[in-house]
């Protein structure tokens, strides 16, 4: 564990500066002021329904807030963390209008008020933090994997940067702390964590949550990682161990962990009465009290008696001020909403992706400039990956065996030599942490394309995906992350319940996430550039079995084609029958509409939607109002599996078209299983499809 070290004055922000106490303790009263408005007015009247009193964690928060002035730095927060923002900037009308669900207040009365976010373009930001605690972690490890990018690979001053990860004792359990812990220190990069240890998470004790109660003593052997250890609410010694594991960040000598010890002064949140917790420890903590401590601390040494309680009675009077202002503020009118799931053209993101950059990729061409032969799936998503790397300096390429191996599937294969290291890594085995990474990486103006080995494998990640993709909603457009992730799955000769899964349907429930999902080569380098050129997270889904199918081969469009989102392909043309589908099954209708045709059975249109996020509704109910018939057929599951969506759409709004019932042909609802035979019995074949098909012809 580091000895505190006595403060020597450099330069403000490397952790050396001398604490300006003054402002530490202006900013301590208005924090409490604050709390108390909270707790004792606005709660009580009914005014706000969450309150995380941060009675405790006050002064180590003020004190690290000190540090963190480097323009590129950021931190990633919880509930707790206001005292944090309030050193960051924040003033309490803000501060309070997001509790009380007003316009402003970071996400205009769409989250929660406890739940903060900075986006600022210059100075030191707070990251959308989550209501899921632990999730605050991997995208903060992405902040600091862009910082190290950015200065080695991009020359921005950012090598005495740094991010921060602000959690509680509890939060040091959860799978996203572990993941950061492993990237950070993986990556040696610039990363604080810092842990408010207040010994407990709501009323479960720190002893059920780190072996011992003590993170910071369970990881003093973890390699790459320096420890600091001490008490949050003694002023001098907690400002120097801040001060010191600032400066080990900053200096570059690898990511560090730094536990205080604090009191929580008030229950968990204010609806809890804390019964679990003995009297004499309630008594006890009251002494630690850090600001009584730092009173005594300053006054009269560095203050007098009277400048505190002036102090304390200003931000009274501040916050106050700021409740007014704040109760004022109208709500956000109903009819916005659902503004802000995707990206609005009109409006820029302040944070986050190339546009928060101030950067307009190239909007790229329609037309297909075919050249000679024909290439797989494979090679077309390698071969557009290759070209937009070299086109952007801000895209980077990452995941499990990508970079010496080329991907388990061969589609990163090269790429690692030709735009290197720094540009296509692998990552440690931890699916949370590359999506979380991708995520801060995004929010730090870098476009991440990672990979998820096989779609299963996004499970892990599940939490972050889904944060992702509600963050420009969620921050009413402050911060977005637009990451692509490429996603290879579905059948492959065989089945099996962990590499063949298609699932594709929970993407398009998921808010936020557009969906791609080519039949074939030139949609491929179509969709992916378009993704890699827009400003929304993209789930590109590779099918397995495509990506050497002679069916799927096309010539290479261009270094320049884009496929926009949402355009459905008319395969072949009919007027007795609609098929939508997508993905591997085009093929295999494609098989069925031509021996229905040769046998007389009907002139059947077929339809790649090859999006499902957007989905081309327009071209699905252009058809089915001709044809009056409708089968939908699909890989994955029955039951609400997308076909259910289209289905729905379809009787909806092409009711009096309808001469059939619309029907749909999936997966039985199990997963996809190993033998081939059992898998042919379950995914819709040619000969299934023709049969359904012509049950629909003939109704
Ligand atoms: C993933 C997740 N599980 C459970 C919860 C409910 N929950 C909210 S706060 C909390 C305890 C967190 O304790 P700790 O990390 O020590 O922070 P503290 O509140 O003590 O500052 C729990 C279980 C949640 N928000 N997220
Ligand atoms: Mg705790």
């Amino acid at each position: 564990m580091a000895a505190a070290t006595p403060l020597s004055a450099t330069r403000v922000g490397d952790g050396s500066a001398p604490v300006d106490w003054i402002d530490v303790a202006r900013l301590m009263h208005l924090s409490r002021a604050l709390d108390a408005v909270e707790e004792q007015r606005l709660l009580p009247e009914g005014k706000l329904f969450y309150q995380f009193s941060a009675r405790g964690h006050d002064l180590a928060q003020l004190l690290l807030a000190q540090q963190l002035t480097h323009p590129a730095d950021a931190v990633d927060g919880y509930y707790r963390s206001r005292p944090m923002m309030l050193g960051l900037g924040l003033d309490p009308e803000e501060a309070l209008a997001g509790p009380l669900m007003k316009l402003g207040g970071f996400s205009d009365g769409r989250d929660i008020g406890v739940v903060f976010n900075l986006a600022r373009r210059e100075g030191p930001k707070m990251l959308p933090m989550c209501g899921g605690v632990g999730a605050q972690y991997t995208p903060i490890a992405g902040w600091a994997q862009a910082l190290t990018y950015r200065h080695r690979s991009l020359g921005e001053p950012c090598e005495e940067a740094m991010a921060v990860a602000m959690g509680g004792d509890g939060s040091c359990a959860t799978n996203g702390f572990w993941s950061a812990l492993n990237i950070a220190t993986t990556q040696r990069l610039p990363m604080l964590f810092f842990i408010e240890d207040n010994g407990y998470g709501i009323s479960v004790p720190a002893t059920l949550q780190s072996p011992g109660g003590n993170i910071a003593a369970n990881l003093a052997s973890y390699a790459g990682l320096g420890v600091f250890d001490g008490d949050g609410t003694a002023p001098d010694a907690a400002a120097a161990l801040i001060g010191e594991a600032v400066r080990h960040v900053r200096e570059r000598r690898g990511p560090a962990v730094l536990r205080v010890t604090v009191p929580r002064l008030s229950g968990h949140s204010a609806q809890d009465t804390q019964a679990y917790r003995p009297a004499t420890e309630l008594e006890a903590q009251a002494r630690r009290d850090p600001l009584i401590r730092l009173h005594d601390c300053l006054v009269p040494a560095r203050m007098s008696e009277t400048a505190w309680r002036e102090q304390a009675e200003a931000a009274r009077v501040e916050v106050e001020a700021g409740l007014e202002r704040a109760l004022a503020r109208p709500v956000l009118s109903p009819d916005q909403v659902t503004r802000f799931v995707f990206s609005d053209p009109r409006e820029a993101q302040q944070v986050g992706g190339l546009r928060g950059a101030g950067i307009t990729p190239p909007a790229g061409k329609h037309e297909v400039h075919a050249q000679p032969g024909r290439i797989n799936m494979l090679a077309a998503i390698r071969r557009t990956l290759d070209a937009e790397l070299a086109c952007n300096e801000r895209m980077v390429v990452f995941g499990e065996d990508v970079a010496a191996k080329g991907g388990v599937h061969g589609a990163t294969l090269g790429l690692a030599e030709r735009h290197g290291a720094q540009r296509v890594f692998d990552t440690s085995l931890n699916e949370e942490g590359i999506i979380g990474r991708a995520v801060g990486m995004a929010m730090a103006g870098l476009l991440p394309v990672p990979e998820i080995q096989f779609r299963k494998y996004a499970d892990p990640a599940e939490e972050q995906l889904n944060d992702c993709g509600t963050v420009r909603w969620r921050t009413g457009n402050r911060f977005a992350a637009p990451v692509v992730v490429r996603m290879p799955g579905g059948f492959f000769r065989c089945g099996d319940p962990w590499h063949s899964q298609t699932g594709e349907v929970k993407w398009a429930h998921a808010v936020g996430w557009k969906l791609a999902f080519p039949s074939n080569a030139e949609d491929a380098v179509g969709l992916l550039r378009s993704a890699l050129r827009g400003d929304d997270p993209v789930i590109f889904f590779e099918h397995r079995s495509l990506l050497d199918a002679a069916s799927a081969r096309r010539p290479y469009p261009g270094d320049d084609y884009v496929l926009p989102f949402g355009q459905a392909r008319v395969v072949r043309p009919g007027d007795d029958l609609t098929i939508v589908t997508w993905g591997a099954i085009v093929a295999r209708a494609e098989q069925a509409c031509s021996a229905l045709e040769k046998q007389g059975a009907g002139q059947v249109e077929l339809i790649d939607l090859r999006t499902l996020v957007p989905w081309d509704r327009a071209c699905v109910l252009e058809s089915v109002n001709r044809t009056g018939r409708c089968l939908i057929v699909h890989e994955d599951n029955l039951t609400a599996g997308f076909g259910a969506e289209v289905a729905a759409t379809i009787t909806d709004q092409a009711f009096f078209a309808l001469d059939a019932p619309v029907r749909r042909l999936a997966m039985a609802d199990i997963p996809s299983p190993h033998s081939p035979a059992l898998l042919n019995a379950v995914v819709p074949s040619a000969h299934d499809i023709e049969r359904g098909a012509r049950e629909l012809l003939e109704f």
